[in-house]
């Protein structure tokens, strides 16, 4: 089934995918194990890409693929979390130059199903946009999301901005990025990167676990086990 699922990805099989992340989920598939699923079938299409015998509309097309898997009921029930208290804010985007929105949702609602509320300021987000976010949130983390290779100077510009606003204090930066590395991040200057949404949550809800802590109060605590 796992190899039938990324071929069908790979090969661009809008109602194959459909049919088979259906009938995966409704034999208790995880439903985040199929999101790894059809990540690596996203992969596939990217090596594709790349040794051109796919083009732009094949992307745009396992883009479209992608968003339509995360549109079924199962998958929309597991993002969905009905628990009003927050245990802190999260503000993301994806940074300037960079349209790749994928990743970015699948956190948000990793994020959101997980008691964080989310502040999204979308796609291109220009350097200044995520420094007023800031200033009018006062989120607890910012997740910075880019897939391409040049995003690692707009991160790098976007941090600084806020470490110069004086906004980087007490606050986690979390990237997330398959092109990142340990490297990459210590240039940035963020706190962790990843390229696995569901070890950026975890070590979201750690941090805050340990933030809450250090301050004495009592903020959600009792959510984060
Ligand atoms: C679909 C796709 C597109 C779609 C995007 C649709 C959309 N709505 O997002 C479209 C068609 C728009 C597109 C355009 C382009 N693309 Co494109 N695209 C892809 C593709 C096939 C899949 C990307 C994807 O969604 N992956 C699945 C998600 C789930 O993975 P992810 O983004 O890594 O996210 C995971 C983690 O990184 C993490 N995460 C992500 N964000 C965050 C944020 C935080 C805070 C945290 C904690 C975690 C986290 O969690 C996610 C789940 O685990 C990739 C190939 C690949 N290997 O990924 C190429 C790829 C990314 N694209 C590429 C290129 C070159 C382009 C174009 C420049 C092509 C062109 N010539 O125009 C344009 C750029 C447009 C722009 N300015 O952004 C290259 C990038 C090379 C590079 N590293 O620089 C890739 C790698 C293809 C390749 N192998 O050449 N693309």
């Amino acid at each position: 089934m796992e190899e039938l699922i990324i071929k069908a990805v790979e090969d661009l099989d809008e109602d194959k995918v459909i049919k088979l992340a259906n009938e995966a989920l409704n034999d208790g598939m995880e439903p985040f194990y199929l999101l790894d699923l059809i990540k690596e079938g996203m992969n596939r299409v990217g090596k594709l890409y790349e040794n051109k015998q796919y083009f732009i509309a094949d992307l745009i097309m396992a883009g479209l693929i992608f968003k339509e898997v995360l549109k079924l009921d199962k998958m929309i029930a597991q993002f969905h979390n009905n628990n009003a208290k927050k245990i802190g804010k999260l503000l993301v985007g994806t940074v300037k130059g960079d349209l790749h929105d994928i990743g970015k949702d699948i956190f948000r609602g990793m994020m959101e199903a997980n008691s964080f509320d989310v502040i999204d300021l979308g796609v291109d987000v220009p350097v200044e946009s995520f420094v007023q976010g800031v200033v009018k949130y006062d989120p607890d983390i910012i997740g910075l999301s880019g897939v391409l290779n040049f995003t690692i100077e707009t991160m790098k510009n976007t941090v600084d901005a806020l470490r110069k606003a004086g906004l980087k204090d007490n606050r986690l930066v979390i990237l997330g990025g398959n092109h990142l590395t340990k490297e990459a991040c210590e240039y940035i200057g963020a706190d962790f990167f990843t390229n696995d949404a569901s070890i950026g949550v975890k070590y979201c809800k750690q941090w805050i676990k340990e933030k809450c802590q250090t301050r004495g109060h009592e903020h959600g605590v009792a959510n984060l086990s």
